[in-house]
């Protein structure tokens, strides 16, 4: 059989409350949902492209494009239907990473759901309940921010992360250590320092935090090592580690002892399947980051998170968190405090809301 038509949908939908990282303040988050057709089955992926190049050089437009000229016709053209077929022939298109992911994910979830097992068992991984975390923006003031963390806590989370950039850092840790000086509490720069901030970097020692988070630019793998050497907390690398040979040199050349692992940032669950099992191998521990997916999206990602050496709260929490009415059926919640069930249905094991869907969509396009 072969895939007889993709949509492909780009969507917007407001945040709950506002988040806001050292890139700045956004309200709400668009992002794009692919659905592929074989027989009478359909698989759903979401793509994490953002709508500006800041986390990642990919943007909303430029996911789309690429899927459109390059990924969506090779996909008729060789007649792909197995995600890993598929991974392999988009190889030869450099980059593009969250693009490729988007129509990959798509394809895990119909062949999970044609075999009829949930997308966890063709992964091998043997969690039914992965442990939440909850990743907490920047605020107006620091007493907003300890507000917002007891809330999350109140809700269960046991695992806070706080972005930080220069000027809303030690501080930052500080009020948040003080209030509740026994949870898990780390920390994410997206890349807001350099080298010449070492020492404030240093003193973030103080607040035993479980890591901290990509510090540094994206390719800057040399200076992470240079801090790793001075740093006491462990350095978790993010946006550094896009494939299976990146995340090799950072955990030679000591860049990092923690990975992050998105599907989308690596492009596709073969490659951080890959870098998972190379992680697991050097004992490097690894957890699932998110990028404030949709419920679609967020399915995907407890899958993948039932992983053996997802070994940290992942970026992992309820559709209430992010948005008030989710595209899925039933919404994603706690399941205890501070886990979520992995969904045992076939595939994502999530059902789509295609008229909440209909409702947030600014263009949909079909491809036959
Ligand atoms: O750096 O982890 C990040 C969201 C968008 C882009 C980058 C990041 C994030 C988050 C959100 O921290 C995590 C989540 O989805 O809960
Ligand atoms: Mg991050």
């Amino acid at each position: 059989m072969a895939i007889e038509r993709i949509e492909i949908d780009l969507l917007r939908l407001p945040y709950v409350h506002f988040f806001e990282t050292s890139f700045g303040r956004s309200h709400d988050r668009t992002f794009s949902l692919i659905k592929v057709f074989e027989g009478g089955a359909c698989g759903w992926g979401e793509c994490v492209a953002e709508e500006a190049p800041l986390y990642s050089g990919e943007t909303t437009e430029t996911a789309w494009h690429v899927m459109r000229e390059f990924l969506v016709p090779l996909v008729f053209r060789k007649g792909l239907v197995e995600p890993e077929d598929f991974a392999r022939e988009a190889a030869v298109f450099r980059g593009n990473r969250m693009a490729k992911a988007g129509i990959e994910l798509a394809l895990w979830d119909l062949k999970a759901k044609k075999a009829g097992r949930p997308l966890r068992e063709l992964y091998g991984g043997r969690r039914a309940e992965i442990e939440a975390g909850v990743s907490c923006g920047i605020e107006d003031s620091l007493s907003d921010l300890v507000a917002r963390v007891g809330d999350y806590l109140d809700q269960g989370y046991r695992r806070i992360k706080i972005k930080i950039k220069p000027g809303w850092d030690a501080a930052a840790c500080a009020a948040v250590r003080e209030r509740f000086p026994d949870i898990m509490l780390q920390a994410d720069a997206n890349g807001a320092y350099a080298l010449k901030d070492l020492e404030v970097l240093k003193s973030l020692d103080a607040y035993d935090l479980l890591m901290i988070e990509q510090p540094f630019a994206p390719y800057d793998l040399w200076d992470h090592a240079r801090l790793q050497r001075e740093m006491a907390t462990p350095v978790c690398l993010d946006e550094s580690v896009l494939s299976l040979d990146t995340a090799r040199a950072a955990v030679e050349m000591g860049s990092c002892r923690v990975v992050n692992i998105k599907v989308g940032r690596v492009g596709g669950v073969v490659e951080a399947r890959r870098i998972h099992d190379y992680c697991e191998a050097q004992g490097v521990p690894v957890w699932c980051g998110g990028m404030l997916e949709c419920g679609i999206g967020r399915a995907h990602n407890l899958h993948v998170a039932s992983l053996e050496n997802f070994r940290y709260p992942n970026d992992l929490s309820a559709s209430r968190r992010y948005y008030k009415e989710d595209v899925v059926d039933p919404a994603i919640e706690l399941s205890g405090p501070g886990t979520i069930r992995v969904p045992d249905g076939p595939g994502i094991g999530v059902n789509p809301v295609e008229s909440r869907i209909a409702l947030a969509s600014l263009r949909r396009e079909i491809f036959k």
